[in-house]
């Protein structure tokens, strides 16, 4: 798919970086990471192995979620092989600007675990960030820069048709929608794709504490009408600034972990 170009308001918008704590990173354990000369025959050595994770549930008791860890373990770039996760994959998607870095940071209570702003032009990359051991977080490559070439956006489009073809463990794809605005055509070929692709979509309609509470239902009833999504596809408001509707989201995370885990065990495909 070619995803078209599209208008960015405000490029140079602060990217809210000042101050924030570094990237955790996993050494070693990039896709793009530089060959190296065979490995004589000994022991891995630390640096390219990934700390095996201590499996840790996403909820408390009482349903509240509690992030022990998120580590962004994999980069892959448009030539980089697609990791074997044997860990379920929820991903997010969505426009550049969206909001879909502030999400991720908001879901795991970091302030910069994924990069908020990620100026226009930068290498696209898909980022999997493994949360608690149990589950990866997917990071796809934001749409619609008013100033992408043309290669760019193509390079785009194979990047995540590719991740949404052949990841076998990924279920849910979770697509953002700016609250304020009738989705583009572009989020129109996104929702399909996933749908086509027999992917589970969850729609978040982010940037919620923007618009009157009475405003609410009147805009997710336009994002859900012009996305032609069915009456069961939840549309969840959210905010980063209050995090209203994180909890709903991980409702959702763990929703589709479970239907994962029961495809993993019976290999049938629960409908949903
Ligand atoms: N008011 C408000 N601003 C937000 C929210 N989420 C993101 N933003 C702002 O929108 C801009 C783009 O956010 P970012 O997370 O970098 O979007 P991305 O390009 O999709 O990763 C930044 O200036 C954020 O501070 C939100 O829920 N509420
Ligand atoms: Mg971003």
């Amino acid at each position: 798919m070619e995803l078209r170009n599209e208008g960015r308001k405000n490029p140079k918008q602060n990217n809210g970086r000042k101050g924030a704590a570094p990237l955790k990173r996993v050494d070693g354990a990039f896709g793009l990471k530089k060959k190296e000369a065979p490995a004589p025959k000994k022991k891995p050595s630390a640096k390219n192995v990934v700390p095996p994770a201590d499996p840790k549930p996403l909820l408390k008791a009482d349903g509240t979620p509690d992030i022990r860890e998120a580590v962004l373990e994999t980069v892959c770039g448009v030539t980089s092989r697609l990791p074997e996760n044997t860990l379920p994959e929820i991903a997010f998607a969505g426009k550049s600007n969206v909001g879909k870095s502030s999400l991720l940071n908001a879901l795991v209570n970091r302030k910069a675990l994924a990069r908020t702003s990620a100026q226009p032009g930068k290498t696209q990359t898909i980022n999997f960030y493994r949360v608690n051991g149990v589950v990866y977080f997917v990071d796809l490559p934001g749409y619609g820069f008013a100033n992408a070439s043309e290669a760019a956006r193509i390079s785009w489009g194979k990047m995540i048709e590719n991740y949404l073809h052949r990841s076998e463990r990924l279920k849910t794809v979770f697509l953002l929608a700016d609250i304020r605005h009738k989705p583009s055509e572009n989020d129109r070929m996104m929702y399909d794709w996933i749908a086509d692709r027999g992917l589970r979509a969850v729609i978040i309609a982010t940037k919620s504490d923007k618009i009157n509470r009475s405003q609410l239902a009147g805009r997710v009833r336009e994002i859900r009408e012009t996305l032609g999504c069915p009456a069961d596809t939840p549309v969840i408001p959210f905010s980063a600034e209050t995090r209203a509707g994180r909890h709903e989201i991980f409702a959702e995370i763990v929703r589709s972990m479970e239907a994962d885990a029961v495809e993993e065990e019976t290999g049938v495909q629960e409908t949903q």
